[in-house]
Parts: C-alpha cells; structure tokens; sequence
C-alpha cells in the first residue's frame, strides 16, 4: 500500500461577506473555511463537555465506530450505545474510534438553539435540522456525501479535525458503489493498486480549529479524521435549483429503498461485492 496522494488547500477567509461567498463559493460549488459565519455566537465558547453533560448526560445515544469501508455497513449504522455523559468521559480519557453522528441534541437541550443563529449567507437553511457531531481522538468518518444533497456548514466548537474533500464530479474515479453516496475506499492509507484512478484526482484539504466553519457544497464527498476529541456542529441548507432538490429526494429513495431492499433479497455480503464490482468496472470507463 502506498500513500501518494496529495491534497490543495481548501481556501480560508476571516472576513467573507454574503456577496463574496455567494459569488465565489456557492455559486461555483468550491468549498470554503470561514472565521465570520460562527464569529458571534455564543456555543463556540459555552459549549464545553461539562456543560453538555449537566444538560443532557443522562440521554442514551448511539455511537458509530469505524468503517463501512471494506464491510457491508452502512454509513449510518450505528454499533452500540451509551449515555452520553459516560460517552463524553471517555473520550475526554484518550482515544477511541468511537463518534457520534447526526444527534439531535437540541430536543434534550431546546436552550442550545439561543447559542447559534442562521447567518444570512444567501442560502436556505434547514433550520430545523442542525445536528452535533462528536468524536473521540483518532475516530474517522468514511468518505462519502450527504444524501438528501444538502450544502453543509460545520462549525467546529471544541478539538480539531482533518477534513479532506473531492469535488462530486469526481464520483466515478472514487469508485462510487451504486445506489450509495460511499465506496470502500480507507482515506487514512488509501489503496491506490487496488484503486489507481484516484491518482487522477486532486483532493482537497483543511485542518478544522476551534471557531471555523467549512462550507461543503453539496455532494461534494467528505472524509473526516479527529486529530483530537472534539464537539462540531452542522447547519445544512438545500441547494439552489429545484432540480437538484428533487435529485437529493430521489437519493434518498435509492438508498433507503433500493439499496436495502437488494441487498435484503442478494445478501448483504453478496449485494457488496456486486456494487465494489460495479464500482471498479464504471471507473475503468471513467
Ligand atoms: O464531523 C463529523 O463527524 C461528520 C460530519 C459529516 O459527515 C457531515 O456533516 O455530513
């Protein structure tokens, strides 16, 4: 195995205002880490594990670990559970793989959504969907795009974290399995003899302070690795054009319907060795 590849700087702006960032970001989909968009807010600084702890400690939450790559997971399976004022202990002690995934902290904590507001950057939020997400030194998130195709704006409160992005045109020659928004691809050593097209690809790639926001545009496919224990938070918003809208529902129906569906009358097993067959035979054509 080898590890050759090499990664752009995703750009990063302290002051960006609504025009620049729809001009120069949003409109040509390039990601971007900004100091502005969580600049006033109140959460980057109250938002300590103590604090979460003393309001929702007691709540059980899933946890993921590592990889639905080179396994028949799904990436949003969860492993087991704990509650989450033990789950903050732990990863607060040292590393661990384990991570939470889309948690909707706000029903156990309503008084969290005074500490963030919805800057106005030109896009339509989905105001009703922030999520945290939380991790443990040296957990990961396998590659992959979000599924109803939605733009992603995470904001890092506590730790720091490796985001590394491809562009959604890149799709093919990161070995998309079909009927997913993933591939089997390990970014912490990718295979590049067992996956040569990637070696084509320019990626991108930033380390994630407290305080920054990075703007993911929408079905760009994101890989994520904690360098320490951390707490994020992201606001999602739809993307522009009612074609694209209707493409992210569309998404979701293949995978929740179609995919599982398959892979319930193949196998499980079965079903992925098909789609990473699929996957390579579409990226030699690429
Ligand atoms: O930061 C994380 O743990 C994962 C974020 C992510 O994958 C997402 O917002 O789609």
């Amino acid at each position: 195995m080898t590890k050759e590849l090499t990664y752009l700087t995703i750009d990063r702006q302290e002051h960006l205002s609504r025009e620049d960032f729809i001009q120069n970001y949003l409109k040509p989909k390039r990601p971007v880490v900004m100091r502005s968009f969580a600049g006033s807010w109140p959460a980057t600084q109250k938002w300590t594990y103590d604090y979460l702890k003393a309001g929702c400690g007691q709540v059980e939450v899933p946890l993921y670990s590592e990889a639905f790559a080179n396994s028949d997971n799904d990436y949003l399976d969860s492993t087991q559970s704990m509650a989450f004022g033990d789950y903050l202990d732990l990863i607060q002690q040292g590393p661990t793989p384990l991570r939470m995934f889309l948690f909707n902290v706000f029903k156990h904590m309503p008084q969290l959504r005074e500490d963030f507001s919805f800057p106005d950057l030109g896009v339509t939020f989905l105001k009703n969907h922030p999520f945290l997400f939380v991790g443990g030194q040296d957990a990961y998130v396998d590659i992959h795009y979000d599924l109803d195709h939605s733009h992603v704006f995470l904001t890092q409160m506590t730790g720091t974290k490796r985001v590394v992005l491809y562009d959604s045109a890149d799709r093919r020659k990161l070995y998309q399995h079909p009927f997913t928004v993933s591939c089997n691809i390990d970014f912490r050593n990718p295979d590049l003899a067992r996956y040569p097209k990637l070696k084509e690809l320019q990626g991108y790639e930033c380390i994630l302070e407290p305080g920054d926001t990075i703007f993911i545009p929408s079905r760009w496919w994101h890989f994520i690795e904690y360098s320490t224990a951390g707490i994020s938070l992201t606001l999602r918003a739809l993307p522009e054009s009612w074609t694209e809208r209707a493409a992210g529902l569309t998404s979701i129906m293949k995978l929740k319907v179609m995919d599982q569906y398959l892979g319930k009358m193949i196998g499980e097993k079965k079903w992925y060795g098909i789609k990473e067959d699929w996957a390579h035979a579409r990226a030699r054509r690429a």
